[in-house]
Formats: C-alpha cells, structure tokens, sequence
C-alpha cells in the first residue's frame, strides 16, 4: 500500500491539518503516517484557543520510525507552526528522501491578503526556503506573494499570475501551482508551472461563492493523495478542485450553518466513486 507522512498540527475541532488529511488520504486508499507538530483546541480562527507544541516529540518519533525501516512514498507538509518546526521539516526531508518519494508542501500561513494571526514575515521567508525542497508546492496568490515579496492583489491578470509562478519557480520547487486564481468571473482554479519542461497548466471550475476554513487543506490532500495513486498530475489537481467545490456547495446547503469547517464526510463517498472510475 502507499504511504504518505503528513506533517501538521492536530486541531482538535474544527476541522484542518490532519482531522482532514486523515481521513481523506485514507478514504483514497493511502495509508497515512501523520506526526502532529501541536495540538490545539481548535484552529486558530477560534478566540481563546489553547496549544501545546510538540517540536521536542518530532525528532525522536522520526528517530523510531527509521530504525524500524519505515518509509514514505511522499511527504506532505501543510500549517507548521512555527520556524522551528519548518527547519525540523527539512530534517526529516533529508533523512526520509529518496529518488522515489515525493515532497510536497503546502506553504499554509496566510489568505485573503494577510499572514494568519501566528506568523510573521520571517515565517514566510522561512517557508520560501522550504519550499526549495519541494517537488511541487501549491501555495495561494497571498501565500506566492509574502514567498517572493510581491505585492499582492484583489484584482490581476494572467501577466500577474505569470509573474507569480516565474518567482516561486526561482524558489527552487520542480514544480509550482497557484492555487485560488480566478481569470474569469465566476470562476476560480489553479494555475500551474513546470519548472524543468517550462509548460504552464491551468484548471478553472466554477467558483462556490462561500470560504470556508480547511479548504486548503481538502484540496491539498485529495491532489497528493491523487498523484500518489498514480494519477496523472492535472486529473489529480482537476479532481481535488472539483471535489473541494462540491464540498463547499453542500456544506452551504447544511441548514446547520457551519462556520469553522467543510462537511467533507459527506462527500466523501462521491470522492471514491471518483476514484473507482
Ligand atoms: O487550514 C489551515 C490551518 C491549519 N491548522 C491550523 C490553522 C489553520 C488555518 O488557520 O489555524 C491550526
């Protein structure tokens, strides 16, 4: 069976890191090794939220895992933490990586223009050195910009996303996908860059009108549990953004009203029909 680690936090309610990349990979037939880098209550939108890292746990469970031989056909990083926690990511690249496992991060620190309330801009440039290890980062614009200095914008063009991709390339991932780019209204996607064949790609779907917390962290899951099946690299970016959609659009139709996370267990089972497809 293939086996992804995924490297993150454990928010306790509400619904991110790993509570989704969990049961998503496993729902996808992964098997799934997570190292929870802290516990919170509950994500950090929550007030009064309580954490305790676990930086001092990291080394030496990754210690165990490699006298008992242990290895990863990809390691996915999403929200980190802190500084510490991403030179302990580098760490564990170094020790886990071979020709065959694949990394991929999810620079999780930022959205809608701004960094999230436990970060700063060394944070970011942090992140944009771990990104140099990747082989495919998927960050958002906001994400992109605070990685490469860019000023960000509500409003762009394709010449803006292009400029994007062509920084983050230079940040030294083999590949880079723009995640949140709307070229059109009512539309919203990715925008992709190979950086060794020098080929753009690019998927829009229809844009659910609603944001909703751990979406990121759906869409990241589902695409690198996608391409650690096998799949093609767009089918695996085209499934994740169609299924991460679908979720939006039914978590708003939940009369509940949800505000802190999506209703993925619902559609968790079209995710499968997908993949039997
Ligand atoms: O969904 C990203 C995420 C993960 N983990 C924690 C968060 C967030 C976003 O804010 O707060 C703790």
């Amino acid at each position: 069976m293939k086996k992804i680690l995924t490297i993150q936090d454990i928010s306790c309610f509400g619904k991110c890191s790993i509570t989704i990349a969990l049961p998503v990979l496993s729902a996808m037939g992964i098997e799934t090794v997570i190292l929870p880098t802290a516990v919170l209550s509950t994500h950090t939108m929550f007030k009064n939220f309580v954490v305790k890292d676990l930086s001092d746990q990291l080394i030496p469970i990754t210690n165990h895992w490699k006298s008992e031989g242990i290895r990863f056909d990809a390691i996915y990083t999403g929200y980190l933490g802190s500084a510490e926690e991403i030179e302990i990511a580098e760490r564990i690249f170094e020790e886990f990586k071979t020709d065959d496992t694949l990394i991929f991060i999810d620079p999780v620190m930022a959205d809608n223009g701004k960094l999230y309330p436990a970060f700063d801009m060394e944070y970011a440039r942090q992140n944009a050195r771990l990104c140099a290890k990747a082989d495919i980062i998927v960050p958002n614009i906001t994400e992109a910009c605070f990685m490469t200095d860019t000023e960000y914008k509500e409003e762009y063009d394709e010449a803006y996303i292009l400029t994007l991709l062509d920084r983050l390339a230079r940040l030294g991932s083999r590949k880079v996908v723009l995640t949140g780019v709307s070229l059109s209204e009512g539309k919203t996607g990715i925008y992709g860059l190979d950086t060794e064949t020098g080929k753009t790609f690019i998927y829009q779907n229809d844009r659910v009108n609603a944001s909703y917390h751990g979406t990121g962290d759906l869409f990241s899951s589902v695409s690198v549990g996608g391409i650690v099946r096998g799949l093609p690299l767009l089918d695996s970016f085209r499934i994740a953004a169609d299924y991460t959609a679908r979720t939006i659009q039914v978590t708003q139709e939940n009369p509940e009203n949800p505000w802190y996370g999506v209703d993925f267990e619902t559609t968790l089972p079209e995710l499968v029909d997908t993949l039997r497809k």
